[in-house]
């Protein structure tokens, strides 16, 4: 049956019959249009535990605590220390601080003809925080990177390397990591998380939201869909402003709502923290050297790679504060500058 002939047959039919049959069809439809008591309380699904959780792609953050977050370095090491010297991140959890610090993905692959990013920056990054989680033992998860869309496709290339299905040559140099990649660094970014939730409401992934999810369970799982999403996605300013072309748009752009409804679905968080496009492209009262406001719930930070040169930002949250929008943050308090 084609779909003119349900609307036409439904005509003839009252509104919830018609619901129905058309919701059998169309799959969906027909869970929202019945009462079933099974389906509303598999909806209702249990909220995560307020603790520390890693649950495959989800890492669950409590409501205490501080977060430290930084963005995009992309082989900019000097950029890294600085951070690491600025927060003290890693003498803190060595001293039982009730810190934490996440990356929000994309410290590899060193971009062509950047003069701060030495030709192995990437990779002194990456053994760096490999190098310190292992050091901090149990409290290294405190220590956390997220994979970006450049860890997600450097672990792909790398696997069909190995099957002998591209050659090196192949290899487009924006993902030139994937060539220097060791076995080590593909164990260790194949695992890496690709979202937090802080348990008040504070949201971290690299790209951007997704439309595609209903809860964070999907995140957890490594839903291909959901994940592509939050890696790759870019605020619809970025095809306004011919950063992303329209084929792009219709893929990986997402707009103010889109950020609403997604922080709804993450436990009805408030604050989404995202890397990935540089704030150039919002308009210029919402963009402020390393640290951008797009609608009243999303900041897209920018610490290292898009900056202006010690003019990047990094984050210093407080977990046990509900942040309700992001005018909450303040220059000097939560939003910190690296130089
Ligand atoms: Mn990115």
């Amino acid at each position: 049956m084609r779909l003119p002939e349900i609307t036409e047959a439904g005509f003839y039919l009252s509104r919830r019959s018609f619901l129905i049959s058309a919701g059998i069809l169309l799959g969906e439809l027909a869970l929202e249009a019945s009462p079933n008591p099974l389906i509303l309380a598999a909806k209702q699904e249990k909220k995560y535990s307020d603790a520390y959780l890693r649950d495959g792609g989800l890492v669950v953050l409590p409501s205490h605590g501080t977060l430290y977050v930084a963005s995009d370095f992309h082989g900019r090491v000097d950029d890294y220390t600085q951070w690491l010297r600025k927060t003290s991140l890693v003498e803190r959890i060595r001293d039982d601080e009730d810190a934490y610090g996440v990356i929000l993905g994309d410290v590899v692959d060193v971009k062509q003809g950047d003069p701060y990013a030495p030709h192995d920056g990437d990779q002194r990054i990456l053994e760096s925080i490999m190098k310190i989680q292992e050091d901090l033992g149990p409290e290294g998860k405190r220590f956390m990177l997220l994979q970006g869309n450049h860890e997600a496709v450097d672990v792909m290339l790398y696997e069909l390397l190995k099957k002998g299905r591209i050659s090196q040559a192949m290899i487009d140099d924006a993902y030139n990591f994937a060539k220097r990649m060791s076995k080590e660094h593909y164990t260790f970014l194949k695992d890496l998380p690709i979202a937090t939730l802080g348990k008040q409401g504070v949201v971290c992934v690299h790209g951007g939201p997704s439309k595609k999810m209903s809860s964070p369970r999907q995140i957890a799982k490594m839903d291909k869909d959901v994940v592509d999403e939050l890696q790759w996605n870019r605020p619809h300013y970025a095809f306004s402003s011919g950063y992303i072309n329209k084929k792009e748009m219709s893929l990986i752009g997402y707009r103010f709502e889109d950020v609403d409804e997604f922080l709804k679905k993450m436990e009805e968080s408030t604050l989404l923290i995202t890397g990935h496009t540089t704030t150039r492209v919002l308009p210029k009262e919402d963009a402020h050297n390393g640290i951008g406001f797009y609608g009243k719930h999303q900041v897209l930070l920018e610490t290292s790679y898009g900056a202006d040169k010690g003019k990047g930002k990094y984050l210093s949250l407080d977990l046990s504060r509900r942040y309700k929008d992001n005018t909450e943050l303040s220059p000097g308090k939560e939003i910190q500058s690296l130089g």
